[in-house]
């Protein structure tokens, strides 16, 4: 039994330091091929950077937009080189690509797009460069334009005379029609002027103010057809009064705008 013994605890012995030197030997072969695994990486692979060409962005037209690549990053932090395309829709080196246009370089840059006549937007593409690889971002420029206010052109004619109605129109006015208008527009809208033969302002206020027909009232405003609004057929009523000579000037403005929309001298004849 003891010599049976003996051999047995050897070969247990032995097995165990051989298995002791190999994972030894397993420990430290596996480090240092992990590390010149990470060597061989580092010498060998640069990141590509990543672009970013900023928020879309909504501007008045003439304004000047201003496009920044600044959060753009590259991961080995190698310097980047910023090239900006200001229109994907147009082709400015004339390679068929629309996309990869140097129309700027620089991390921040302006720029002053024309003035369009509606609503625009631009695709803007950035790429940015760290020498060797490279990656591209887009950004949307929208220069706005407001919906025009297009005024109406009223026609005015003045005749001078009695009007129907109740006594105080047995007095002559001055009768002015509207004949014509571009739009139906709200009474809201409008203000009037009369200014004499020397441009001096005898009255100037809202339309709405001589909407309201009483008989008494110097200046009335007749609402004939579409009521609320000003329209053919509507007619302003000047009474005959000293305080408006003849030759005077009846103006209508609309909204804020500098010129009259409409007006018609005060004539008798
Ligand atoms: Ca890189
Ligand atoms: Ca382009
Ligand atoms: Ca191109
Ligand atoms: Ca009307």
């Amino acid at each position: 039994m003891a010599g049976k013994g003996i051999p047995l605890r050897n070969i247990i012995i032995t097995a165990v330091i051989v298995m002791i030197v190999i994972a030894i030997g397993y420990y430290f072969l596996s480090r240092s091929s992990d590390e010149n695994g990470d060597q061989k990486e580092d010498i060998v692979t640069n990141h590509p950077p990543t672009a970013d060409a900023g928020f879309d962005q909504v501007i008045a037209p003439g304004e000047e937009v201003r496009l920044s690549g600044t959060s753009s990053f590259d991961p080995d932090d190698d310097d980047l080189i910023f090239r900006w395309d200001l229109d994907d829709s147009v082709d400015s080196d004339l390679d068929e690509i629309g996309d990869n246009d140097v129309d700027l370089m620089g991390d921040n840059v302006t720029w002053s797009y024309p003035i369009p006549e509606n609503t625009i937007t631009y695709r803007v593409t950035l790429t940015v460069s760290d020498g060797e690889k490279w990656d591209k971002d887009t950004t949307l420029i929208t220069i706005r334009v407001e919906d025009n206010i297009i005024p109406p052109e009223i026609t005015l004619t003045c005749r001078y005379g009695n009007v129907e109605g109740g006594p105080s129109y047995l007095d002559p006015h001055y009768i002015i029609t509207i004949e014509s208008t571009t739009s139906n527009e709200n009474i809201l809208n409008f203000t009037y002027m009369i200014v004499d033969p020397e441009d001096n302002v005898l009255y100037h206020e809202e339309l709405r103010i001589i909407l309201i027909n009483t008989y008494n009232n110097t200046i009335r405003y007749r609402d004939i057809t579409s009521m609320g609004m000003v329209s053919q057929g509507d007619m302003i009523l000047i009474r005959d009064v000293p305080e408006i000579p003849e030759g005077s000037t009846v103006l209508l403005y609309y909204l804020d705008g500098l010129d009259p929309v409409g007006e018609v001298d005060l004539s008798r004849t």
